[in-house]
């Protein structure tokens, strides 16, 4: 049989207010915790030329120069993506801010595009290049 003394009680009642507390503290802090200001943000990408060859298994030597993009929701993002390199690439992203933009390969001048997205849905979006799977892939965090 358990008997509780006072001083158990005590302690007992003494966690259970700070639990509670903690708890009703961090719903309190959740809900005082403004939504973020849509934004318009000009994001800047690069395909990058790892300049070696790649093995047979590994595809390519391209990448991303980033492979996370972190945003929040109702933000206007603006993806500047530059080609700087001698192969061309894509910036392919599924449903729901489906883009399938091709950028080509550098010639006299560097080529580039602009993908405008407006992030209505929050979550981890992957995108990638559709000619160089696997390794040229990255995500948009939207936060929301
Ligand atoms: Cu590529």
């Amino acid at each position: 049989m358990v008997t509780w003394s006072t001083r158990d009680l005590l302690i007992a009642t003494i966690l259970l207010a700070a639990i509670v507390g903690s708890v009703s503290g961090l719903g309190a802090s959740y809900l005082a915790h403004p939504t973020p200001t849509p934004q318009t943000r000009d994001i800047y990408l690069f395909a990058q030329d790892l300049s070696f060859s790649a093995p047979s298994n590994l595809g390519s030597d391209y990448i991303y120069s980033s492979s996370q993009i972190t945003v929040n929701r109702g933000d206007t993002v603006t993806i500047h993506f530059y080609n700087p390199t001698d192969k061309a690439h894509s910036f392919t992203i599924g449903a729901p801010y489906t883009n399938d933009v091709v950028v080509a390969a550098q010639s006299t001048v560097i080529q580039n595009a602009n993908i405008t997205i407006t992030t209505s849905q929050a979550g981890s979006f992957a995108f990638h290049c559709k000619f160089h799977p696997p390794q040229m892939t990255g995500t948009i965090l939207v936060n929301g």
